[in-house]
């Protein structure tokens, strides 16, 4: 909710599972959308290139220990040191494609088993996706892909927790694709959706808030 309606880029998000190919299908989107003119800028949570990014990256990895909660944290201040960024990028009219983003944030952390009410609270306030595409993998078919396993989180059971939390989430501004069918089918459902709210993005759409 909040202020008025502008003409401005969409926020434009990717989730899903760990191998759910939100990466490549990221940056086959961009290019796609790029190729009909759009101005799109890629973007990522965590962003691992800020001091804050640094800490989540070596937790990550395994390389560091932090306790849940603080951990939560980080990954919710990553989000707000990139705020001001984020909104003036979507007011000069570009789009911004993000993977991963607040419902990574609170899935990942209420699989641990903290509240699900306490996770949503620091993300409140930023800015809202126009639209999620919730890559919908089954986690088997998402652990049998390479490189998984590498980082913490990559466990099948937990993954199964994360896809429940997803699903708790779910509002009008989701849709979800079948990521178990080919590269290009994905591709094609993505484009469609994207196309659309970029336009009405374009004509003109209040800035959403979270949550
Ligand atoms: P990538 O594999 O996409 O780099 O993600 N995560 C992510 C959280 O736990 N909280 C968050 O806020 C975000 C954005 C999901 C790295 C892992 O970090 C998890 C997978
Ligand atoms: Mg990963």
């Amino acid at each position: 909710g909040g202020g008025d309606a502008e003409k401005r880029g969409a926020l434009i998000v990717l989730e899903g599972l760990d191998r759910s190919g939100k990466s490549s299908q990221c940056r086959a989107l961009a290019s796609f959308l790029r190729g009909r003119g759009e101005s799109v800028e890629e973007w990522r949570f965590p962003d691992r290139t800020t001091a804050i990014g640094q800490m989540i990256s070596s937790y990550l990895s395994q390389a560091s220990e932090l306790d849940d909660s603080a951990v939560h944290l980080l990954f919710a201040a990553n989000r707000w040191e990139k705020r001001s960024l984020m909104e003036s990028t979507l007011r000069k009219g570009i789009t911004l494609l993000i993977d991963r983003y607040s419902y990574s944030g609170v899935a990942f952390s209420a699989a641990k088993g903290l509240d699900f009410q306490w996770c949503r609270t620091p993300e409140t306030g930023l800015p809202a996706a126009d639209l999620v595409l919730y890559l919908d993998i089954d986690p088997e078919v998402a652990a049998s892909r390479g490189e998984y396993g590498l980082e913490r989180y990559e466990k099948v059971d937990f993954q199964r927790r994360v896809a429940t939390y997803y699903q708790a989430m779910r509002d009008s501004t989701w849709q979800t694709v079948d990521a178990n069918q080919s590269v290009d089918e994905v591709q094609e459902a993505l484009r469609e959706a994207a196309v659309s709210v970029i336009q009405s993005c374009k004509s003109g759409a209040e800035l959403l808030r979270l949550w």
